[in-house]
């Protein structure tokens, strides 16, 4: 029995920017009130991951324990946990849910007022690491989770337990990029039955954005992206339609392209490359009156959205941002989850290569090339 002591086992440890992970035997201690230690059983990799990895300037902070998709099992709790014990079967989350704040209590919220969203390199709440390595130096978390190891440890308000039926390899998926995608178009937007919508940019995002927006009903899903193979992948998500603009050439055509296929401008417009003059591209495609853009990509910290005011007030339209695509953890992700163990949600075409702990580094390639969705690294 492991509970309450110091568990050695081996981690994949960013020591550097861009350098490969290596792995190490690691001493992961036991957690501490309000903390489940999870014994990991499959992770993937997500674009937040290899950001922070090539991170040379601060908040650049190294060695560090990436990875923040994954499934696992709990093998001990700390003091004052309830909602899980040894042996469930959960999903760790980067986004709490204490379900107490205000926020959480609030259906219209999904950022938790008593451990605000930050990304820390510490476990929130006491800021200070469960992780040395065995010359007694710490080692750093990332985003609240720290997956690519064999143990981690994670706030109880971040844990959810699960059923053990669903696959590993798909409930991965459900900590963030696949669960942002559907998220946003189901609940930041609340995307109609017969309403149409443009994704911009079909990375594995922006095609949970196309899984969520046909789940929605939506009658029209147009693809925007510059690479043309991405429009029969897209096919296989609900994607309807495609504009390219390297082909058309100007994106002002572009978005003249849309605004007339979908007479008017689209309703809902989802931007998924992490640009802001795409979300701006995007804001103008959609209708004017009631023309709702979502914000998913993730862009420079400092890098500013410049809308002239008239086309703001003149038109009617709206941007929002969301994290996690506006989904509340405890609550939303359940229901997900139902959804694809029904065979409505299609989570299997996002998982596109596997590979074993030791190849980690083959998963962080694979991601670079661009040609792979989602990667299962199984612990
Ligand atoms: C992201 C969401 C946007 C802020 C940085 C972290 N989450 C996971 O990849
Ligand atoms: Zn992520």
């Amino acid at each position: 029995n492991t509970a309450g002591k110091p568990i050695r086992c081996r981690a994949a440890i960013a020591r550097k920017p861009r350098e490969p992970l290596v792995i190490e035997e690691v001493i992961v201690a036991a957690p501490k009130p309000r903390e489940v230690r999870i014994k990991i059983i499959c992770t993937s990799l997500c674009h937040s991951d290899i950001n922070n990895w090539k991170l040379e300037r601060p908040p650049a902070i190294f060695p560090r324990i990436l990875g923040h998709e994954a499934i696992g099992v709990v093998e001990s709790v700390g003091e004052g946990v309830h909602e899980v014990v040894e042996g469930d079967t959960v999903i760790p989350m980067f986004l709490p849910d204490c379900g107490e704040c205000a926020d959480c209590l609030s259906k219209k919220s999904n950022l938790c007022s008593k451990y605000p969203f930050h990304c820390t390199p510490w476990v929130g709440r006491d800021e200070t690491s469960r992780f040395t390595d065995m010359n007694g130096e710490t080692l750093y978390h990332f985003l609240h989770v720290s997956s690519f190891t064999e143990y981690t440890v994670v706030e109880v308000a971040r844990v959810i337990k699960v059923d053990p039926a669903i696959p590993a390899n798909r409930a991965c998926l459900f900590s963030c990029g696949v669960s942002t995608g559907v998220g946003a178009a189901w609940k930041a937007a609340n995307v109609e039955i017969g309403s149409t919508v443009a994704i911009f940019g079909l990375g594995a995002i922006g095609l949970a954005v196309a899984e969520g927006a046909r789940l929605c009903g939506a009658k029209r899903i147009i693809g925007v992206d510059v690479n043309q193979d991405k429009f029969e992948i897209g096919k296989k998500f609900g994607v309807t339609d495609f504009v390219n603009p390297r082909i058309i050439g100007d994106k002002t055509v572009s978005q003249q392209v849309i605004i007339e296929m979908t007479d008017g401008g689209a309703d809902y417009c989802f931007e998924c490359v992490g640009l802001t003059s795409l979300v701006h591209e995007a804001y103008v495609a959609s209708r004017k009156g009631w023309g709702k853009t979502v914000m998913l990509g993730v862009d420079q910290p400092e890098a500013m959205l410049t809308l002239s005011s008239f086309e703001v007030l003149h038109t009617g339209k709206s941007i929002m941002g969301s994290l996690f695509g506006g989904l509340k953890p405890k609550s939303d992700i359940p229901v997900l989850i139902k959804r694809c163990m029904d065979k409505e949600l299609q989570l299997d075409l996002f998982v596109t290569h596997e590979v074993e702990f030791e190849d980690i580094n083959k998963a962080f390639d694979l991601l670079l090339e661009g040609k792979s969705l989602s990667i299962s690294i199984h612990i």
